[in-house]
């Protein structure tokens, strides 16, 4: 039986790049992935987001198709070259445009819209002023918050910052596998302390705006689990999670970074300046946390695996429920949260179109939907004060640096016809937000009736 509270947000989420298509039209300016997606060698199936889902064509199908799983809100991004194509100075009316009929016909539907304004898309022409290296970009970055802020601000009931910053941060500058494609540690850290700024910079500039949308920053966590009791493995999986949970979560809600993890770097390589912390501790309205898997820390050669018992995605991921438990009673002790979203929880499956039936059976995805659900309401019996789940994605998408070969949607989508066809996962989400919402109709009358 349900325990969710009436007013939870049950919503789904895409991101601009992903899902909008339409690269080079209206006026938008190329992103960093336009030309990492661009760079032979890249993306695994060499594809681009140049057409993606044909969602800047398709937004109103879309939208129906929102509302047809019967969900109260939305959460996608805004590109940020294409309502400034430079990321500084000119805005795109056009693009404006765009998004400002998404929201109207999201709010005619009765569909939140849940706004994130950096979705690891930044404008090429940045980029090449050094990206986020530069401090500059913190400042353009806040400039395009107030903006999105002020035009926007009354018809969305959020507004993140920024959506995972350690992607940005490890995988962009880090690993290079992500757009701009950057290999060097070093490199990841300043970014990440920018990337923080920013968000705090923005947040500030929002608020000098005057808006009453709630504001915060979607982070993604796992907690670490260590493959045996060793004191290596205990360690290591300790400074895991503060090189890569606790450094995003601690300047934001303490000031500072984590001692653990700054004892493991040459600090004289960071430089942060004066106020910088008192910047980026901003309050928030609220907090996004996105939760996939754990991390599981071993250290023999080879590394011991994971069991898992529950099995692994078409990412290889394994199905971890519990950690989403253990994640959020475990950031509730340690700080003060603002109201928690989960902003992303999802599994790739190599979903298959039954030419027969027309459907699609992705049990395995309802299964994890399922638990994760389960897992979320035990955490808010101990006390965490979630106020909403989104499933990623809506619908079948551009996935990075994986092209178009992995599928994580509700939504089946044929790339070839852009046909859309809700999958047996959708199907079933819909019917427990029925069941939800039936519940507590039920409730309600039932207490009309004795008061
Ligand atoms: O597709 C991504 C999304 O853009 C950010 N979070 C993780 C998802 C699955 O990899």
């Amino acid at each position: 039986m349900s325990k969710f509270p009436n007013n939870f947000t049950w919503g789904v989420a895409t991101s601009a790049y992903q899902i909008e298509g339409a690269a080079a039209e209206d006026g938008r300016g190329p992103s960093i992935w336009d030309t990492f997606t661009n760079t032979p060698g890249k993306i695994i199936d060499g594809s681009t987001g140049d057409v993606a889902c044909d969602h800047y064509h398709r937004y109103q199908e879309d939208v129906e198709l929102i509302a047809s799983l019967h969900v109260n809100a939305y959460r996608f991004s805004v590109s940020w070259s294409r309502v400034q194509p430079t990321g500084s100075g000119e805005w795109n009316e056009a693009g404006f445009q765009f998004y400002s009929k998404l929201l109207d016909q999201l709010i005619a539907k009765n569909i939140q819209p849940h706004l994130t304004l950096y979705h690891w898309d930044l404008p090429q022409a940045l980029q090449d002023q050094g990206g986020w290296l530069s401090r500059d970009t913190t400042q353009h970055f806040a400039h395009y918050a107030a903006e999105v802020a002020r035009r926007f601000g009354d018809r969305v009931a959020s507004i993140a910052t920024h959506n995972e910053p350690w992607c940005t941060s490890v995988l962009g500058h880090g690993t290079g596998q992500f757009a701009p494609g950057m290999a060097d540690p070093v490199l990841a850290i300043q970014v990440s302390h920018h990337l923080l700024l920013s968000h705090g910079l923005a947040l500030q500039a929002m608020r000098a705006t005057g808006t009453k949308t709630k504001l915060g920053i979607v982070l993604n966590q796992w907690p670490v689990t260590a493959a045996t009791d060793s004191a290596e493995d205990l360690a290591k999986a300790k400074l895991e999670y503060a090189q890569s949970v606790q450094w995003y979560m601690d300047p934001i809600f303490k000031g500072h970074y984590p001692a653990l993890a700054l004892a493991h770097l040459d600090q004289s390589l960071l430089l942060i300046h004066e106020n910088d912390f008192k910047n980026i501790q901003q309050p928030l309205d609220f907090l996004g946390v996105n939760y996939y898997t754990r991390t599981f820390i071993s250290t023999e050669h080879p590394p011991r695996k994971p069991e898992g018992k529950l099995g692994f995605s078409d990412m290889g991921w394994e199905t971890y429920p519990d950690g989403l438990t253990d994640l959020l009673v475990g950031l509730h002790q340690e700080y003060t949260l603002p109201p928690v979203y989960i902003t992303e929880n999802g599994i790739a499956v190599a979903d298959q179109l039954n030419k027969d039936s027309g459907g699609i059976d992705d049990h395995q995805r309802t299964d994890y939907l399922r638990r994760h659900l389960d897992a979320l309401q035990a955490a808010m019996q101990q006390g965490v004060d979630v106020r909403g789940y989104f499933y990623w994605s809506l619908m079948d998408n551009f996935e990075w640096n994986s092209g178009y070969a992995k599928r994580f949607g509700m939504v089946y989508v044929d790339y070839a016809t852009q046909q859309r066809t809700v999958k047996g996962s959708g199907i079933w989400y819909r019917q427990f937000i029925d069941s939800h919402m039936a519940l507590h109709a039920t409730r309600e009358y039932a207490q009309s009736k004795t008061a």
